[in-house]
């Protein structure tokens, strides 16, 4: 998950907050971090900002270094759980790799030379560097794109959209757009605030539905649901479901009650035919603040479940017998996430499961789909904007902006078309979208086009080498942590603050630091300044400390404090979700309209889409590992040791189909590239359908980041497709069409 768009108004909504919060003995009390000293013996608690599941853990130190690391038992939220991720912390904190001081490139391509430089020559540089082509080219020459640790520190959080308001361009990108934009789309349309999402309340549901997830492997995503294995062994303890759709027989597949193959990118049609029987069985039983159903009803009535079974290869009897359970549980709850948000439909598939939650009467019900309430509600405080939808487009493709982003699947086009408004400078902030954003190829060449770039990043890695200048801030252990967007989506409302554990080591920089003092000389230096009082104020806010901020919005919100965070360091557990609605709706009325035009009128083109045949041919997916993190931790040994993970995953009868066999090095084409990998035969996946894990391909000059002899492997975005886009603007990187041949 990716959220630097929406908290992108945080810091300045939070403003007025602080200049109201009294500077009492509570607000003062989260300042004062205490890291462990030289030579320290003991335990420390810490947290992991490494996924969504936030898990509290326990350090053991001896004489200064750290012997073990252990999940937290006393974790109201993430009750011990810790996944071998968690200890590389301490590597990537270790790792002689990583960058500790702002470096330059000197020379391009194979000459390319790195020199470290001094934070202020470094500032300047980048300052100059974007303000310099924003001031010739125009605000929207310079791009931005912010990657997904970016909503995983604090520090960004706060501090980083701040910054950015400066350059004030359209070209603003993320990875939102390659991952969770169609729930914000559809949130946003049915309940008013592109982050009023509702998450599965696990620890009371009897039947849990699970669409293109993989929890076991990837421990939740816009589901901050850490143990997620244990919470399943208590689900099915207590006699209840878990009944999964995926193209591969996943980790969490073989963990459910039962696993259904569905063809890659046909979900909307299953799901859109588990409403048709809904209504042709009597089973809705839906809140009287839900309008629109009859009109639903009107519009699934030709999506069949055996028009379904012939597009999905899912059979209309599994079709029925699941939506029959589903609607008879007590407490049911479906839940959909990356295989089928990134794929043509996936605002239909996020709407359709939606529409099944609400229909059931499982939405806002204990063991249903529940609003989480933290205790900075980013929501209910309106911190953040609701959404927009195309209020501007994409100069290129015309594709339409959401709450202020335009869709990443259009960046390279608009960094190498030319005319007026095309993109010639890029800031990126802890991001790699020549790995992850769809024909990184395209993408890579693209931005050895640019006049000037710099990031914000720990590591030399695919995209940011061909930076003029790399910022690289300190890493989470050793700064404040409290986490502002994943308490959103907790399946239990918890809150927990977590001072830093290392103090900051001389000559290194804080990313809030590196925001704060970048912006400051970028505003310098833009033809059009900020007004002087607004400048003032802006520049107030960009040194308040994150802590500071929080503590602030602690105190505004009420549910706990400062001083309670610092003497409950393992987290204040607020209890389980609650039921909120209708109030909690930010919708005209408080009613939920479920037929929205803006979503259904995408129905006409499902429709078209499917009027042929079945889709036949190869088509590919992605996958991701428990030891694998996006596109980077490949050069710790920890997480890389064993058998190499980035093979192509194929049915043994579509192998043999090609003539192929298992372990040979394959050729996969796609419409925009072709890579060349080793396969692996295996039942676990659905014939027709291959995987690629994403985030591998380590290469180009200058890049250190496989380790233990390991191939990089290939980048499974350099198969993925541009052209293909969800309704929002999300990439379709699932159900590629691809072809296997022999090398
Ligand atoms: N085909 C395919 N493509 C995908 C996906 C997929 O499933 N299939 N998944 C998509 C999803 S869900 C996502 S979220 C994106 C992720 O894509 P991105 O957000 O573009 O990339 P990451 O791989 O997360 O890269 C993170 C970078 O941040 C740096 N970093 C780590 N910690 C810090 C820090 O504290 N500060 C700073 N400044 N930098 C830091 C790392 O060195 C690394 O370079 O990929 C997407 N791409
Ligand atoms: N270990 C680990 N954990 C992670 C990450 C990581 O890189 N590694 N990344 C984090 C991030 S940024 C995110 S966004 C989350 C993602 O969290 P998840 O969505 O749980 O992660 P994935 O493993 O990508 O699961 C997607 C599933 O969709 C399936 N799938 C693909 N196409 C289709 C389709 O068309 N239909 C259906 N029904 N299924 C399909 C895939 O086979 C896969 O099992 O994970 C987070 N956690
Ligand atoms: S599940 Fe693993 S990576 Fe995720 S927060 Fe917990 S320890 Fe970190
Ligand atoms: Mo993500």
């Amino acid at each position: 998950m990716d959220l630097p768009g929406p908290l992108q108004s945080l810091a300045a909504s939070a403003e007025p907050l602080v200049l109201r919060a009294r500077r009492s003995a509570e607000t003062l009390a989260g300042l004062d971090s205490d890291p462990v000293p030289a030579g320290y013996t003991g335990t420390r608690l810490g947290v992991c900002n490494l996924c969504e599941a936030i898990c509290g853990l326990e350090f053991t130190f001896e004489n200064g270094n750290v012997k073990s690391v252990r999940g937290n038992a006393e974790d109201p939220l993430s009750r011990g759980h810790i996944c071998p991720k968690g200890v590389a912390l301490v590597d990537v904190y270790n790792d002689p790799d990583r960058l500790r001081r702002p470096v330059r490139r000197v020379g391009s391509g194979a000459h390319a030379r790195w020199v470290e430089i001094s934070w202020d020559e470094a500032f300047d540089r980048v300052a100059e560097g974007l303000a310099g082509v924003s001031n010739t080219h125009g605000r929207n020459s310079v791009g931005v794109y912010l990657g997904n640790p970016s909503v995983h520190s604090l520090g960004a959080a706060t501090h980083g959209i701040e910054m950015l308001r400066v350059l004030r361009s359209r070209n603003r990108f993320s990875a939102t757009s390659v991952d969770q934009l169609p729930h914000q789309f559809v949130a946003w349309q049915l309940y008013g605030h592109q982050l009023l999402i509702p998450v599965p309340d696990i620890d009371r549901t009897n039947y849990l539905l699970v669409f293109g997830a993989n929890p076991m492997a990837s421990n939740g995503s816009l589901w901050t649901v850490p143990d997620f294995p244990g919470r399943l062994r208590e689900l099915r303890q207590r006699g209840g479901k878990m009944v999964v759709f995926d193209p591969r027989r996943t980790e969490t597949a073989k963990a459910a009650t039962e696993h259904h193959f569905v063809r890659p990118g046909t979900d909307a049609l299953v799901l859109l035919a588990m409403l048709n029987v809904l209504f042709t069985e009597g089973l809705t039983r839906p809140a009287r603040y839900v309008r629109g159903i009859k009109r639903v009803q009107t519009l699934v009535a030709d999506f069949t479940p055996e028009f379904a079974e012939r597009m999905s290869g899912v059979r209309a009897d599994v079709i029925r017998q699941v939506t029959r359970e589903f609607a008879e549980s007590d407490a049911a709850v479906a839940y959909g996430r990356i295989g089928v948000s990134t794929q043509s439909f996936g605002s239909l598939c996020q709407w359709a499961i939606q529409c099944l939650n609400i229909l059931t009467g499982n939405l806002d019900r204990p063991g249903g789909a529940m609003f989480p309430e933290p205790a900075i509600d980013v929501v209910k405080r309106g911190l953040l904007g609701r959404g927009h939808f195309g209020k501007y487009t994409s100069r290129v493709r015309k594709l339409p902006e959401f709450a202020g982003e335009l869709p990443v699947a259009a960046m390279a086009e608009e960094i190498d078309t030319p005319g007026d408004g095309q993109i010639r400078a890029l800031f990126t902030v802890s991001g790699n979208p020549v790995s992850s954003t769809p024909d990184g190829r395209r993408l890579d060449d693209a931005l050895s086009q640019l006049d000037f770039m710099a990031s914000v990043d720990i590591y030399i890695n695919e995209t940011t080498r061909h930076a003029d200048v790399i910022l690289p801030p300190t890493t989470a252990l050793e700064r404040d942590q409290y986490d502002l967007a994943f308490h959103v989506f907790g399946t239990r409302n918890t809150a927990r603050f977590t001072p830093a554990m290392f103090g900051k080591e001389p000559g290194t920089m804080h990313d809030w630091e590196i925001f704060r003092d970048l912006g400051v000389r970028l505003e310098k230096r833009m033809a059009t300044r900020m007004p002087l009082k607004q400048r003032l104020i802006w520049e107030a806010r960009l040194r308040i400390s994150p802590s500071v901020l929080i503590a602030a919005l602690l105190a505004a919100g009420r549910r706990t404090s400062m001083r309670a965070l610092r003497d409950t360091p393992q987290g204040v557990d607020l209890g389980p979700l609650q039921p909120t609605l209708p109030k909690r709706l930010m919708t005209k009325g408080q009613t939920i309209t479920l037929a929205q035009p803006l979503i259904t009128d995408d129905l006409t083109r499902l429709r078209e889409t499917f009027a042929e045949a079945a889709p036949d041919g190869l088509m590919l997916i992605g996958r991701r590992h428990q030891r694998d993190c996006n596109s980077w931790l490949h050069n710790t040994d920890r997480l890389t040791r064993g058998q190499a993970r980035h093979r192509l995953l194929m049915n043994p009868g579509d192998l043999a189909a090609r003539g192929l066999s298992d372990g040979q090095q394959v050729q996969v084409s796609s419409r925009v590239g072709s890579v060349v990998i080793e396969v692996s035969a295996t039942d676990d996946m659905m014939p027709g359908v291959v995987s690629l894990p994403h985030g591998y391909g380590h290469q180009g000059e200058g890049i250190r980041l496989s380790r233990a002899g390991k191939l990089p492997g290939v980048s499974i975005n350099d198969l993925t497709d541009p052209a293909r886009v969800d309704l929002s603007g999300n990439a379709a990187l699932s159900a590629v069409p691809v072809q296997v041949v022999a090398v």
